[in-house]
């Protein structure tokens, strides 16, 4: 371990000896690690994060957010008289001086969680049971902290799902083409091009008040739920740095975007890209399950449309990141945004060809 990650550890509340440490997970945005400590000869674990300020410009607005809605989730959990709430909700470690962060020399913000032992996150969804179970969990967490107190959360990344502005974004990278790529992309260009107007619908529904505004998680890939090893039920939602005002639809769209094909995000060859029927049929009901309850007509009726929509933006979003040179994402390799760009909207092509289908499916389990 590099004396600056002791240095972090340290100023935790993270007691006992230091075992081990290494890099976790599949995230594109921040650096996680996992380590461990012996506390009285128990192994125990913790994840420590490196919040990316180069995307999340405020990361104390952030933090406050984060311990807003862990502390109201973990409220609503001892109140229903849930078991084992420590694996159940994300646990902020505080830091020495009592706030949950700390601030390293570098003048990078890190938090620290509990780990959660037992469960486990997929990056391709396995079977109909795993699909419905997230969807489930991201609806509960959107219940658990729907009566947040306190006023309004901070928006940590602006107009994160606002469409028409992912949409322009990529036609200014398109046109300014800095990089003289776009020659690689014109046919996704022209794809994005030939669907600009789906990107006002949700929109111009919540503009005109038929889409009401939530407290939703934001990032509902299918890896930011853990899947308990024992039980196959999805425990815990996590990656809670874009927890704020939203749409119901921006997460069940996600949903839909990452557990319904069988590939992964980054598959080169998209042949292997589709959207299963069954999948999706196992979203709606996990979704409709915890969420059922408070959703509208209108949220319901676009619950396929909504998988379209974000699937495209996500597309939009990885070809915007190529044309600009991969400066967002994290990239292992030259192509990287383009085979993402590509099996986003492989998709898209796959839930179109099945839309009817889905909205049809949507009404009989809706009923
Ligand atoms: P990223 O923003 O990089 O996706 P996440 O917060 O999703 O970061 O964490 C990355 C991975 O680490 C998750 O997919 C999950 O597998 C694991 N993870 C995150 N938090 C915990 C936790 N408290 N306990 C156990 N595993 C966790
Ligand atoms: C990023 O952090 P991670 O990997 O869970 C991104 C999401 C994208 C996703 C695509 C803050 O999520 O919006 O949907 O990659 N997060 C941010 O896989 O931009
Ligand atoms: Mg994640």
């Amino acid at each position: 371990m590099n004396d600056s990650l002791a240095a972090v550890f340290e100023s935790f509340e993270v007691y006992g000896s230091y075992l081990s440490c290494r890099p976790y997970g599949s995230g594109h945005i921040n650096d996680t690690y996992v380590a461990a400590f012996s506390q009285s000869g128990t192994r125990v674990r913790y994840i420590f994060q490196r919040i990316n300020h180069h995307v999340f410009k405020n990361p104390g607005a952030l933090m406050e957010n984060i311990h807003r809605v862990t502390v109201e989730a973990r409220q609503r959990l001892e109140e229903a008289e849930i078991p084992d709430i420590s694996r159940r909700s994300l646990k902020l470690i505080a830091a020495n001086d009592g706030r949950p962060f700390v601030v390293d020399a570098e003048g990078y913000t890190w938090r620290c969680y509990l780990f959660i032992e037992g469960a486990r996150t997929y990056d391709v969804i396995e079977n109909e049971q795993q699909a419905y179970e997230v969807a489930r969990a991201f609806g509960d967490f959107q219940r658990l902290v729907a009566g947040l107190s306190g006023g309004r959360l901070h928006e940590t990344i602006p107009d994160f799902h606002n469409t028409r502005s992912r949409f322009e974004k990529l036609r200014a990278a398109a046109d300014a083409d800095k990089l003289g790529r776009l020659r690689e992309v014109r046919e996704e260009w022209e794809f994005v091009r030939r669907r600009e107007e789906l990107v006002d619908v949700l929109l111009n529904l919540q503009a005109k008040g038929t889409l009401p505004e939530r407290i939703t998680h934001n990032d509902t890939k299918l890896n930011n739920v853990m899947i308990d090893d024992t039980t196959q039920t999805g425990i815990c939602v996590v990656d809670l740095d874009t927890v704020m005002p939203g749409l119901a639809l921006y997460d069940f769209g996600d949903m839909v975007r990452t557990a319904t094909s069988p590939a992964l995000e980054d598959e080169p060859d998209v042949s292997r890209v589709r959207m299963q029927m069954p999948m999706f049929s196992a979203l709606v009901r996990g979704y409709l399950s915890s969420a059922g309850g408070f959703l509208n007509d209108a949220e319901i009726a676009h619950l396929a449309f909504s998988g379209k929509l974000i699937t495209l933006e996500i597309g939009i979003r990885f070809l915007t990141d190529y044309l600009e040179g991969d400066v967002y994402f994290k990239t292992a390799r030259p192509s990287h945004n383009v085979d993402r760009c590509r099996t986003q909207f492989a998709l898209v092509r796959s839930i179109e060809e099945q839309e009817a289908a889905m909205n049809k499916l949507v009404e009989s389990l809706a009923r």
